[in-house]
C-alpha cells in the first residue's frame, strides 16, 4: 500500500530552532543557499561542509572574511591579525567587494564606511538586496569617536562594529564571535533541511525546492520531472527482519541513489516512511525514465535478502511524472501524477518503473 508520511519529528524540532532565531533576529536561510547546501549533502552522506570540534563550535575548517577598506595599510593590518585562523579576502572599493560577496559568499564582511566611489552604506544596501547575500554578517569600519556613524550601521543592521585606529584584540574578539553565530546558524539550517534517518534532504526541503522549481520552470517553459519511489513489500521486512535492521536497509538505499544522481540540479529527498523522491530540473520523460530505471536496478543488484517479497531481495517501485507546467497549472499536478505511476508499476508486479509524459500540467 503507498501512504504518506509526516516528515521525522526530528526535522520539525528544528525548525522550531530556526523559527524562534527568526523570530529573534530576522535570520532567514535564503533558499539559494539552502539548496546549495543540500546538494552537497547527498554527495557527503551529510549537509555539513563545515567541521565542528568536539567541545566548541569552533569550525576545522577556516572561514573566509571579506576585508573592504580603501586602504591598503588597514586591508594588511586586519590580515595580519586574523590570518592565521581565517581565509582573508581583500577589495579596495566599494564595487569589487560586491562582486567578491557575490562569488565567494564569505562568512563574515569586515566595511569600511568611508570611501570614495560606492560607501559602505551603499555596499551594504546593495548586498541586503539581493537574497544571495542579504544574509552575510557585516561589521562596519568606522573612524574613532563617530558614534553617528556607529548608530546609523547598527540600525540599518550591521552585526557589530569597529572602531579605527584598530584594536587587534578587540577585532579578534568580536569577529570570532560573529563567526561562531554565523556557523551555528549554517549548521541549524542545514539539519533542518535534513532527514535523520538517512542524511538525505527531508521532505520541508523537498516542498521548499519543489515550489522553487514549479515557479522556474513556469517561467521558462521547460520541462520538469519526478520521480516517486516506493520500497516493495517494506511492511513484511520490518515484520520479518525488525524495525533496527528496517532502518538500516533504508540507509542503505538512501546511500545508493544519492549516488546516481550528477547533475548538481537533481535533488534526492526522503519523502517519508519508505518512500524517496527525485526532483529533476530542466529534464525531458526520456531522461528522467533513463534514470529511475537506473535507480530500479540498483536497488535490486544490492540484494539486500528480503524473504517473504516476490524477488527475495529487496526491490522498490518508482513512478515517473514529466511536463511542462502553463500559467495557472497546479504545483500538486506533477506529484499526483508521478504517485498514479507509482501506483501502476505497483499494481504491474513492483520492482519497475512506469511514468508518463504531461502537457500543460494542471
Ligand atoms: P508496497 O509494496 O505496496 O509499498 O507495500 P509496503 O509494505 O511497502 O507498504 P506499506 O505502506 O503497507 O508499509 C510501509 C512500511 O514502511 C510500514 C512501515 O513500518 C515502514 N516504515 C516507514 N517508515 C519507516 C522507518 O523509518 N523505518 C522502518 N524501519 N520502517 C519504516
Ligand atoms: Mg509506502
Ligand atoms: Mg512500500
Amino acid at each position: 500500500m503507498i501512504k504518506r508520511s509526516s516528515p521525522a519529528s526530528q526535522s520539525v524540532h528544528i525548525e522550531g530552532a530556526i523559527r524562534s532565531l527568526q523570530s529573534n533576529d530576522g535570520f532567514r536561510p535564503p533558499l539559494v543557499e539552502l539548496r546549495r547546501m543540500a546538494q552537497t549533502a547527498h554527495r557527503e552522506q551529510r549537509m555539513s561542509s563545515i567541521q565542528f570540534s568536539e567541545d566548541t563550535a569552533i569550525p576545522v575548517a577556516r572561514p573566509s572574511i571579506l576585508v573592504v577598506d580603501d586602504e591598503p595599510l588597514y586591508q594588511e593590518l586586519i590580515a595580519d591579525i586574523l590570518g592565521a585562523d581565517y581565509e582573508i579576502l581583500m577589495a579596495s572599493g566599494g564595487m569589487q567587494a560586491l562582486e567578491i560577496a557575490r562569488n565567494k559568499m564569505p562568512d563574515l564582511i569586515l566595511l569600511d564606511l568611508i570611501m570614495p566611489g560606492i560607501d559602505g552604506y551603499e555596499v551594504y544596501r546593495r548586498m541586503k538586496a539581493v537574497q544571495r547575500t542579504c544574509d552575510i554578517p557585516v561589521i562596519f569600519i568606522t573612524g574613532l569617536g563617530d558614534v553617528a556613524a556607529e548608530a546609523k550601521g547598527l540600525k540599518l543592521g550591521a552585526v557589530d562594529y569597529i572602531t579605527k585606529p584598530i584594536n587587534p584584540e578587540l577585532v579578534r574578539a568580536r569577529v570570532n564571535t560573529q563567526i561562531r553565530i554565523k556557523l551555528t546558524r549554517d549548521k541549524l539550517s542545514q539539519l533542518a533541511a535534513t532527514d535523520g534517518l538517512t542524511g538525505l534532504a527531508n521532505r520541508s526541503y523537498f516542498d521548499k525546492m519543489l515550489a522553487y522549481e514549479y515557479a522556474r520552470h513556469t517561467r521558462s517553459g521547460t520541462d520538469l520531472s519526478l520521480i516517486m519511489l516506493d520500497i516493495d513489500q517494506f511492511k513484511a521486512f520490518n515484520d520479518t527482519y525488525g524495525h533496527v535492521c528496517g532502518d538500516d536497509c533504508l540507509r542503505r538505499i538512501a546511500s545508493a541513489i544519492s549516488g546516481i544522481i550528477v547533475r548538481a540540479t537533481d535533488l534526492v529527498a526522503r519523502y517519508g516512511g519508505e518512500e524517496f523522491v527525485f526532483l529533476l530540473p530542466e529534464t525531458r520523460l526520456s531522461g528522467a525514465v533513463m534514470l529511475a530505471e537506473k535507480v530500479c536496478k540498483c536497488i535490486s543488484d544490492l540484494a539486500l535478502e528480503h524473504r517473504r517479497s516476490s524477488a527475495g531481495h529487496v526491490t522498490a517501485s518508482l513512478g515517473v511524472a514529466s511536463g511542462r507546467f502553463l500559467p495557472g497549472s497546479l504545483i500538486s499536478g506533477l506529484v499526483e501524477n508521478a504517485d498514479l505511476q507509482l501506483y501502476v508499476a505497483k499494481a504491474g508486479g513492483r520492482n519497475r518503473v512506469a511514468f508518463s509524459a504531461i502537457e500543460g500540467l494542471g
